[in-house]
């Protein structure tokens, strides 16, 4: 492409641009190199947000909200602030496809069961007892378990335990916006009526694992639970052998009926990072949102240090080189979404990795995190 030059701003050109705006039409030669910039731009910047802060929020919540009132899920959602300024949908994306946010229910409440064409996956932070009616089914939620609500599933959930529980909700809600695919509907009742037995599909299939025979045929989310003990053992499993450089200890969810990503279209995975495990850094085409299940560390993004423990949540955009470090004396447990699945059905998909000074980016500043 020719080097822009004072063409583009002569009085012929520019009041050109400025005329044909009146019969909303735009010149491509303006903006080519806005749309169609050499490699991604993404709104969406690395962030980090603290469990504290996310804790006591959610906590003072329960005092203003209740489903009851509002009729809707006590969820706080995680705003990136690169996109500030892009409303409506804006206001609700982490990165620019996916949608995360912290939930919370006390024991009792009941979060009205509805659908909606965004799909949804939930990670479980703290606690237990509540449950999630989806596909007929309550499926009880417990530490570390990974669910999966692909899109126009209805889904609401309930608590039966003692103590408040919360969990991480994930959604291609951006993705789906600017798709203009969105539809939702409540539920004609308060919370649907299980039409199964509680656990139905994590118990058949425990954990993945297996496929019942009479499920040969690909289902969209058949096993609807991974439970924590099941993920474990695989992590340990796999611990025997080398880990990724990348990525450590890392293993994907998936849906046994058809071998695909759990969810349609993101991608969940758990990275186990052993103690002194510094990985290498790389890029992608995708995006992707952390939480610190376990331990204690920090990620280098775009060569600016964010400092992780447990709880914490963070983001890395698209195409930002990054590159993660357990600086414990444990294992380090890493839960990631991100919309891999999306980036590779449209081709999108790109991996570069980071050569220079053996694989690590140099450290420029320390990310500084908004707390109480
Ligand atoms: O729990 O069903 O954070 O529908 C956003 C949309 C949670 C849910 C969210 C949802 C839900």
């Amino acid at each position: 492409m020719a080097e822009r030059n004072s063409f583009f701003d002569s009085p012929e050109v520019q009041n050109f641009n400025k005329d044909i705006q009146q019969y909303n039409l735009g010149p491509l030669w303006n903006a080519i190199p806005d749309l169609m910039h050499k490699q991604p731009t993404p709104e969406a910047v690395p962030y980090l947000w603290k469990w504290e802060v996310l804790e006591k929020k959610l906590h003072e919540a329960t005092q203003i909200f209740t489903p009851e009132r509002g009729g809707e899920r006590r969820a706080i959602y995680f705003q990136n602030p690169g996109f500030k300024s892009r409303q409506p949908w804006g206001w609700a994306s982490t990165t620019n496809t996916l949608y995360a946010a912290v939930q919370l229910i006390l024991p009792g409440e009941a979060a009205p069961s509805h659908r909606h064409t965004q799909n949804a996956m939930r990670f479980i932070t703290k606690g237990s007892g509540a449950f999630s009616t989806v596909q007929g089914q309550r499926i009880f939620m417990e530490e570390g378990d990974y669910l999966t609500t692909p899109g126009w599933l209805w889904h609401g959930h309930g608590h039966e335990g003692e103590r408040p529980m919360i969990w991480m909700d994930i959604l291609d809600i951006p993705f789906v916006y600017a798709s203009a695919g969105t539809f939702f509907e409540p539920h004609s009742v308060q919370l649907e009526k299980p039409s199964l037995p509680d656990n139905y599909g994590p118990r058949r299939y425990r954990g993945g694992m297996v496929r019942p025979i009479s499920d040969r045929i690909p289902q969209i989310a058949p096993v609807g639970s991974y439970k924590w003990a099941q993920t474990e053992m695989a992590l340990d499993g796999l611990s025997d052998f080398e880990p990724d450089p990348y990525d450590g200890f890392a293993i994907e969810y998936v849906n046994p009926s058809n071998g695909a990503t759990a969810n349609p279209t993101m991608a969940a995975w758990i990275q186990k990072l052993p103690t002194g495990f510094s990985s290498k850094a790389h890029r992608h085409t995708n995006s992707a949102i952390y939480h610190v299940f376990k331990g204690e560390g920090y990620s280098v993004i775009n060569g600016v240090q964010y400092h992780w423990t447990k709880g914490d949540f963070f983001v890395i955009p698209n195409w930002a080189w990054h590159e993660h470090v357990n600086t414990s004396n444990d294992d380090a447990l890493l839960f990631c979404a991100n919309d891999l699945p999306i980036m590779e059905t449209f081709h999108l998909q790109k991996e570069e990795r980071y050569e220079q000074n053996g694989g690590h980016q140099e450290i420029k500043s320390e990310f500084i995190p908004v707390l109480l």
